[in-house]
């Protein structure tokens, strides 16, 4: 799906600002037929529920309504008109005055609703949205919603982060000519000096007009012309993408009339490689090895509203640290940092929604599943059927940035458990289908090991979620030394896979100190990486790092977690806990290569 942008064939209007606001239990029936009754107002992007000081908004289970008033600028009368939403979480309900427009689930992918025939260029109308923030066993993420002794309903899940709900991205009133290029896709190649783009672009409408590409390097001379509906550009002297330095050239997709231009639309291109052999990860066929995190999109009061200026700071914090790399751990993030990774070359491993297909985490350190997770009772067909749709979403939306090198299909599933491997061979297959290009992985939990786990074989890289020295030998590095270094050992000797880490942490309450071993302390956080790194480096065959987490997030009430989850390696308004000095060590100046190694990768 082509994310909105004014180009000289379309036209955008941006909806973000404050909306009214209330619960449906405030509601009447029906309630977008009249102006809302309420004086709660919602900005927007943000979650709503840190917004208000309202413990009914903050954990709702069933729809919270917006509504604004729209103006449509009176030049539109001959232009597609549609509304687009950058998310709504998790489910969303959309009415133009009256009239039910169109509706879609999944909290962290966009979706457009054509509005053409409901709206008049120069007129207003009155938008509303249902938005509801409700998890079951089949939707992704998975929840369950029970009514306790109070009578009331309250929502549970199987993931620790703040089911955060709300219009937490932009909304957009938009246009494109009627005739128009729907989607657009490439894939890039290289040999020696000479790069190739291969483009694909779909077209709606009368599907009369011919299609048109050029290719413009970062300086806007344009090095490759075409055209045709699919074909390949080729780029000589072509500068790749790479890791750290990044370079973008421009695509112009045109649609055409004759010598008219019907539509116009242009896409960010980076020119690079990526590769699994053996037990390596290659980018432009060099060894890449990850530094960086796990993280969240959460920051105080918006909840997971996107936010510029935090993403922009959090990509400096992540420069300064020597990070190369993130997870967009547990759903897909905003677009716009997708795109800001494109442009200041920072590596992606982009995942799903689809994080708590576990039962054993209800089981807690035992890991032993009141049910199976993969059952009528839980993770069914219909889920399965929901994280197909979730793979589809995720991967038309961003197969086109370079910075994405790898899709994470899932957090945690209970891959150990019968059933695992029939719920999720489809699921790859699925996304090899829609991208043949890139790896596949899976975050792995710590109850699938290398002697239960039925799905790694369907995979390129092992991902490791591992708390030796923090849920298991809690306090004791000595022996969650030799668990990690036998884990990381039985791995490699099962799968001749590449292996990283995408989770390891330790909560750490800043300012807490001690001379002695005490988890929750500065001093133990430090000892607790130290110890993961030294095993890692032991490793020819691990690739990469991801600390869980980059900064301290909003968790649900849990006896375990003081004011939410404290892994950070900064804290929940970025302030750097003493171990960022010493990552920072580790890390600045690697250039994507393995502590310790030199750039042909030997040690
Ligand atoms: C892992 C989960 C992650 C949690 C983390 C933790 O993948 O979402 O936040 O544990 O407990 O199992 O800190």
């Amino acid at each position: 799906m082509l994310k909105p942008k004014m180009t000289p064939t379309r036209e955008l209007v941006s909806l973000d600002g404050t909306w009214r606001f209330d619960l449906d239990s405030r509601l009447g029936q029906r309630p977008w037929e009249a102006p809302l009754d309420t004086s709660l107002e919602a900005a927007v992007p943000a979650s709503y529920n840190d917004l208000f000081v309202d413990e009914e908004i903050r954990n709702h289970v069933g729809w919270a309504y917006y509504q604004r008033m729209v103006q449509v600028p009176r030049g539109w009368g001959a232009e597609r008109i549609y509304l687009r939403f950058d998310a709504a979480t998790h489910a969303a309900k959309v009415y133009v005055d009256d009239v039910f427009v169109g509706e879609h689930v999944g909290g962290y992918t966009p979706f457009a609703i054509d509005v053409t025939d409901h709206v008049d260029a120069g007129q207003p109308f009155r938008l509303t949205v249902a938005v509801s923030g409700d998890l079951t066993n089949e939707t992704i993420p998975p929840g369950k919603i029970e009514v306790g002794m109070t009578g009331r309903q309250s929502q549970t899940y199987f993931h620790d982060f703040y089911n955060y709900a709300g219009l937490a991205r932009s909304v957009w009133l938009c246009t494109t000519p009627h005739d128009r290029i729907e989607d657009v896709v490439v894939t890039t190649d290289y040999e020696g000096a000479d790069g190739a783009v291969t483009y694909r672009a779909d077209v709606a409408g009368s599907g009369s007009g011919a299609v048109r590409v050029s290719l413009a390097d970062a300086d806007g001379a344009v090095v490759a012309e075409a055209t045709g509906a699919s074909g390949v550009l080729s780029v000589t002297d072509v500068t790749l993408w790479k890791p750290g330095s990044a370079y973008l050239y421009d695509l112009t997709v045109e649609l055409l009339d004759g010598d008219a231009v019907i539509d116009s639309y242009t896409l960010p291109v980076g020119v690079r490689t990526v590769e699994v052999r053996g037990t390596q990860f290659l980018i432009n066929g060099e060894r890449f090895y990850f530094t960086g995190f796990g993280k969240h999109e959460d920051t105080p009061v918006r909840g997971k509203g996107h936010d510029d200026a935090y993403m922009v700071h959090d990509f400096h914090l992540m420069d300064w640290i020597g990070a190369n790399s993130f997870r967009t751990s547990h759903y897909p993030y905003a677009e716009e940092v997708l795109e800001f990774a494109d442009r200041h070359g920072i590596v992606v491993i982009d995942e799903t929604a689809a994080v708590g297909l576990n039962m054993g985490v209800v089981g807690g350190m035992s890991g032993t599943p009141p049910f199976p997770t993969f059952s009528e009772q839980y993770a069914n067909d219909i889920t399965q059927a929901a994280h197909a749709q979730h793979i589809r979403e995720l991967i038309t939306r961003d197969r086109n940035h370079p910075s994405v090198v790898m899709w994470c299909l899932a957090n945690e599933p209970a891959s150990n458990e019968d059933g695992a491997r029939e719920y999720f061979e489809p699921l790859v297959t699925l996304a090899r289908e829609l991208d043949p290009t890139r790896p596949m992985a899976y975050a792995l939990v710590m109850f699938a090991t290398f002697e239960n786990d039925q799905c790694i074989d369907l995979f390129d890289v092992v991902c490791m979620n591992r708390y030796y020295g923090w849920y298991v030998a809690s306090g004791d590095l000595a022996t969650a030394e030799m668990y990690l270094a036998g884990d990381i050992k039985g791995w490699i000797e099962r799968t001749g896979k590449p292996i990283m880490m995408t989770e390891y942490g330790a909560d750490t309450m800043e300012g807490l100190h001690s001379v002695h071993t005490q988890v929750w302390t500065e001093e133990y956080q430090r000892d607790y990486l130290e110890m993961n790194h030294r095993v890692f480096d032991r490793f020819p065959e691990f690739v990469g790092e991801q600390i869980w987490n980059f900064a301290d997030f909003a968790t649900t009430n849990a006896i375990h977690r003081v004011g939410g989850n404290k892994k950070g390696v900064f804290t929940r308004d970025r302030r750097p806990k003493s171990v960022a000095f010493d990552l920072r060590k580790r890390w600045t100046g690697l250039a994507g290569r393995k502590p310790g190694t030199d750039a042909s990768g030997q040690g």
